[in-house]
């Protein structure tokens, strides 16, 4: 039998105007008249058509100050801006890869934010402001959802903050040497899941998961913002002006028992308003409001609906979940804590649950295995392989016109990226998940780590008459990957704990990566970056291409030639060297090999000094007390 907490008291934060949950547990609300809270995936929501208005709006303005920038000689943007009919949509899309990926991101993601210092003079600022969405997975996905629930801060203001990560201390030790505030901590989080049981509602690791990352992401008040849900995102005013863009966060549906995830599971995504999957698995989207209530093809059972299960702890750790993988015995957590914690779950019990399934019984999918199960399983964006989430940037109903892809993977022996995330993409449009989705040919991570094609940026799709064989015109695809410029930005993706300071160097050399080494490898990255977002809409209009973006496009568009098979393969992803002042790495990772050692969870970096003085970071190992041998070969099968 369900048993239901009542929303009795209603708590209002300080500067917040709207209700604000004060537990963990879902709550009781009644049903809106004649509810259906399902609708098939034909098109995008009305909320979000009417939202998309209001973003409009703005990204119209920021995009002309954007354009301007690169002072064409030929071609008038304010003309070229003027003569459209419709807005263009700029899609920004953040790769998994746990810290490593939240912290890079977060640099690149600054770099197109007219908020932080610098990114106007020698940056990409104003980006940020002139896109429509914001899509993110895994790592990714932590820093979209830290910006996002945080009414829309910025990287430079949570460097001035204290509170948002915070990462010195590891997520299972957040007091370090003060084992009194990680007891504390751990005894609340138990709490917060017994409310959650207690009213009647399914927990899995991913719950735990979910709310040790909130103390990290949302600040450790309210017991780190323990009733706020990503639905909540829709009362933020910055996001009712349409001061954001549009977020996203990607997960995969996951059959229980099962570790079979490929390119043909089903792509999940959570909106401020909406969860589901434009896949004809499901081909469907609810309201990600009354997520939690109990319904039979969208239609609840009962008078009593349900609020407050979309918990943004709970999304976030949806979409990074694979480090559920990570024991918790042993773990330093005091053992009380881990028995009261786990209780009557099981470890494996890796996949988030939402139960009852939002989709149960429902009509718009091909295959019926998860509309039949009463609940659904979500799993870490990342185990298809594709560890940066375009799916939603490719449904021709969202008519994306150019996607930034930064990927911060570790797919090479010292983990760096090798693309080969574009390569999953590349090849899903041709199963019959793809849908009618289309992605540009791409080269092969072979090639991209014998041609160098992951020293710089690379634009796929330059041409949209070279892709009339796909299914329809995909956007133009700039491609972003992690490279070091002033710090070892491929840290490993176990690492948990990182000091402010290379915390900060990251944060710095996302920046760089992101900017051409802040305009000095090529000063005219920001007009290339133009010539890249007006492309599609002026192919489209069959106008003269501004000569400076032939130039643009000479230097950063994939020529088309793949692997040949006799060329060397790098299993280093980068020529280090050629590119930056660090020096090599591996000769700094044999070095950081033997003094790295993990005593008590907190971080265990080595740093040493680079031949020209500027301190420099090495990895380190193993950031944390777990016996990691264990969890090892499964994190290995993914990038996320
Ligand atoms: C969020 O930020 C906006 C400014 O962008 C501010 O007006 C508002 O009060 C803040 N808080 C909420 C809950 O929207
Ligand atoms: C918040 O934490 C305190 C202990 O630190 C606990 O007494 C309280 O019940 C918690 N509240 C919720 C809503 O989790
Ligand atoms: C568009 O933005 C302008 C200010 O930039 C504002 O005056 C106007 O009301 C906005 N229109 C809509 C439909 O939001
Ligand atoms: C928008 O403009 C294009 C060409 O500039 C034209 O083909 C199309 O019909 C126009 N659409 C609308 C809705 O006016
Ligand atoms: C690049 O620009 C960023 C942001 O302004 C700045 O923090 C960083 O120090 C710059 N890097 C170098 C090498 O000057
Ligand atoms: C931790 O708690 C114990 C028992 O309540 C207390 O004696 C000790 O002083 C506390 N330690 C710290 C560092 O607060
Ligand atoms: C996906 O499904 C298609 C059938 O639509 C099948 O041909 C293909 O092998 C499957 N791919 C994977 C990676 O399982
Ligand atoms: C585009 O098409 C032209 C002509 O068909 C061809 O020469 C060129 O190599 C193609 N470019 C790419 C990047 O495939
Ligand atoms: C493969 O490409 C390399 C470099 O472009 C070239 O030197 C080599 O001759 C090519 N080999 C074949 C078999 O085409
Ligand atoms: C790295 O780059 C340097 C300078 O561009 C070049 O001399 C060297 O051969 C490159 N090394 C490798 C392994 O590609
Ligand atoms: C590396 O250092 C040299 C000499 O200090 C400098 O001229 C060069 O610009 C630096 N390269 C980069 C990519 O910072
Ligand atoms: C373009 C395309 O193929 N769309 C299909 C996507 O999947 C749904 C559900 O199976 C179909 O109804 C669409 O026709």
């Amino acid at each position: 039998m369900r048993v239901l907490t009542s929303l009795l008291a209603l708590q209002l934060l300080a500067t917040p105007s709207f209700a604000y949950s004060p537990s963990y547990a879902p709550f009781e609300v009644s049903c809106p008249k004649d509810a259906n809270f399902v609708r098939d995936a034909s098109s995008v929501s009305e909320s979000e058509a009417e939202w998309l208005d209001i973003r409009h709006n703005v990204t119209d303005g920021a995009l002309a100050v954007f354009l301007n920038r690169a002072d064409f000689q030929d071609f008038n943007t304010q003309d070229f801006i003027d003569s459209l009919n419709r807005s263009i949509n700029i899609g920004l899309t953040f790769s998994g890869g746990g810290y490593r990926a939240m912290l890079n991101g977060a640099g690149q993601i600054a770099a197109l934010d007219d908020r932080t210092e610098g990114a106007n003079d020698h940056g990409l600022g104003g980006l940020l402001q002139a896109s429509t969405y914001l899509v993110g997975l895994s790592g990714g996905n932590w820093l979209s959802g830290t910006l996002a629930l945080n009414n829309w801060t910025s990287i430079q203001s949570i460097l001035g903050d204290d509170t948002i990560w915070n990462l010195e201390n590891s997520i299972v030790n957040p007091g370090g040497d003060n084992m009194n505030l990680t007891a504390a901590r751990w005894q609340e989080i138990g709490i917060a899941l017994n409310q959650k049981a207690a009213a009647g509602f399914d927990t899995s690791i991913t719950d735990i998961w979910g709310r040790a990352l909130s103390y990290q992401f949302f600040g450790t008040q309210n017991n780190g913002s323990v009733g706020l849900s990503f639905s909540d995102i829709r009362e933020y005013v910055s996001f009712q002006n349409g001061e954001m863009p549009f977020p996203i966060s990607v997960s995969l549906g996951r059959v229980p028992g099962s570790d079979l995830i490929s390119l043909n599971s089903t792509v999940f995504e959570f909106n401020p308003f909406e969860l589901g999957s434009w896949d004809p698995s499901l081909y469907a989207f609810t309201d990600l409001l009354y997520v939690g209530s109990e319904v039979s093809n969208g239609e609840p059972v009962t008078d009593i609906c349900i609020q407050g299960y979309d918990n943004g702890g709970l999304v976030l750790g949806t979409s990074s979940n694979v480090f559920n993988v990570i024991p918790l015995n042993g773990s330093g957590i005091p053992e009380e804590f881990v028995a009261a914690l786990l209780g009557g779950l099981e470890q494996d019990d890796d996949y988030a649950l939402f139960s009852p399934n939002p989709f149960y019984d429902t009509d718009f999918a091909s295959t019926r295995s998860i509309v039949q199960s009463e609940t659904l399983y979500l799993f870490d964006g990342g185990f298809d392989g594709q560890n940066v989430p375009f799916a939603p940037l490719l449904q021709p109903e969202r008519d994306v016109d150019v996607i930034f892809a930064f990927d911060n993977s570790d797919n090479t022996e010292d983990a760096f990226p090798d693309g080969s995330t574009l390569g999953a993409t590349y090849d899903r449009q041709f199963y019959r998940q793809g849908n009618g989705t289309s992605f540009p040919y791409v080269p092969s991570s072979d090639s991209i780590l014998a041609h160098g094609l992951n020293e710089k940026p690379l634009f796929l799709g330059c041409d949209a008459s070279n892709l009339t064989g796909l299914a329809s015109i995909p956007p133009l695809v700039v491609y972003i990957p992690n490279i070091a410029y002033t710090a070892w930005s491929n840290t490993s993706t176990l690492q948990l704990s990182y000091s402010n300071e290379e915390r900060d160097a990251l944060i710095q050399n996302g920046f760089e990566a992101a900017t051409r080494y802040n305009l000095t490898i090529d000063s005219n990255w920001p007009t290339c970056v133009a010539c890249a977002i007006i492309r599609r809409e002026q192919e489209r209009n069959g106008w003269e291409q501004p000569t400076e973006c032939e130039e643009c496009f000479q230097e950063y568009c994939w020529d088309g030639i793949q692997y040949n098979g006799t060329e060397e393969v790098l299993s280093r992803s980068l020529n280090y060297t050629s590119q930056s002042n660090l020096t090599d790495y591996s000769s700094t990772k044999t070095e950081a090999s033997g003094t790295a050692t993990a005593t008590d969870g907190s971080t265990s970096s080595t740093s040493s000094v680079s031949t020209n003085g500027v301190p420099i970071l090495t990895p380190s190992l193993m950031a944390l007390a777990i016996p990691f041998v264990a969890v090892i070969p499964l994190l290995s099968l993914s990038m996320t």
